[in-house]
C-alpha cells in the first residue's frame, strides 16, 4: 500500500470521526490532522463532493494484508506435531544426545522425548535455529529415528541417496543400504538395492552433531529413471507402530 492511499485512508477515517463528533468547523474548508510518519500537525484541504468519498476500510482488514516472515516459518515449519499434520507420512522419534556424541546411538539405550512428524526428507543444507515443537532450544546434539513405508511401484533395481550433516543410515526392510554415519558437513552417499512391488518399510536414523547447519536429504532412482527425484508423498503412509 502506498504512502498517498495509506494517509487518504487515516484523512478519511479521521474526518467520518470529525463530523460524527461534531468537532470539525463546517466551511473551514481545512481538517487538522495528525501525519502518521511524525507528531506535525499538517493541514490538508476538505473534499467539496462528499458523496464522492468511499468508506474507511476497517483497521483489522489493514493489519491482515501484512503478513510477517515469522508467520510464514510457523505455517510450514520443518517438524510438526504429528496429531495436527495427518498429511506427513515420515514418523519420527527424537532423542536428545550427549555433547561429542560421535555417531548415531544405540536408541535402546535412549528414551525418546517425543514424536514429530516430517512432509519429506528434502532439507537441504540450512542453519537450524527454530528448535522442535514443544522442544525449543535443542539445536545440536540430537537424533531422528524417522520412519514411514513406501509403496515400491514395480520390481527392480532402485538406487538411493541420502545427503546428511551430520550423520544418518538408510534400511530398507531392516537391511542397511547406505551407511553415511559420523560427524561431517553435508556429506552424500549412494546405495543400490533389489526391491519388490509393494509396501516396504524404511527407516532413516539421523542425528545432528553440533550447531548450527543440518542438513537430510533422501532421493531415489527406480528401474526406468535417469534421474534422482525425490520419493513421491503419494507413495509413502505411516508406520504401523
Ligand atoms: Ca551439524
Amino acid at each position: 500500500m502506498t504512502q498517498f492511499s495509506k494517509s487518504g485512508q487515516a484523512f478519511l477515517l479521521l474526518l467520518t470521526l470529525g463530523c460524527s463528533g461534531g468537532k470539525f468547523e463546517e466551511g473551514s474548508g481545512t481538517a487538522v490532522l495528525a501525519s502518521p510518519e511524525s507528531d506535525d500537525l499538517v493541514e490538508e484541504p476538505v473534499p467539496t463532493e462528499p458523496e464522492d468519498v468511499p468508506a474507511p476500510i476497517p483497521v483489522d482488514i489493514l493489519v491482515e494484508e501484512m503478513p510477517t516472515r515469522s508467520t510464514e516459518v510457523q505455517k510450514n515449519p520443518l517438524f510438526a506435531e504429528c496429531a495436527s499434520e495427518p498429511d506427513r507420512m515420515i514418523v519420527a522419534d527424537l532423542y536428545q544426545l550427549a555433547p561429542d556424541t560421535p555417531k548415531l546411538p544405540d536408541y535402546s539405550l535412549l528414551k525418546a522425548i517425543k514424536k514429530i512428524c516430517l512432509a519429506q526428507l528434502d532439507i537441504k543444507v540450512r542453519r537450524f535455529s527454530e528448535g522442535f515443537p514443544g522442544v525449543a532450544d535443542l539445536f545440536e546434539w540430537f537424533s531422528l529415528d524417522t520412519r514411514f513405508i513406501v509403496n515400491v511401484p514395480q520390481d527392480g533395481l532402485y538406487t538411493f541417496k541420502l545427503v546428511a550433516d551430520d550423520g544418518a543410515n538408510l534400511y530398507i526392510a531392516n537391511q542397511l543400504v547406505i551407511d553415511n554415519d559420523g560427524l561431517h558437513p553435508a556429506q552424500e552417499k549412494t546405495g543400490t538395492v533389489e526391491l519388490k512391488a509393494g509396501d516396504a518399510n524404511f527407516q532413516v536414523s539421523y542425528f545432528q552433531g553440533p550447531r548450527f547447519e543440518i542438513a537430510l536429504e533422501l532421493m531415489w532412482k527406480g528401474p526406468n529413471d535417469t534421474e534422482f527425484t525425490y520419493i513421491p508423498r503419494a507413495l509413502m503412509k505411516r508406520p504401523l507402530n
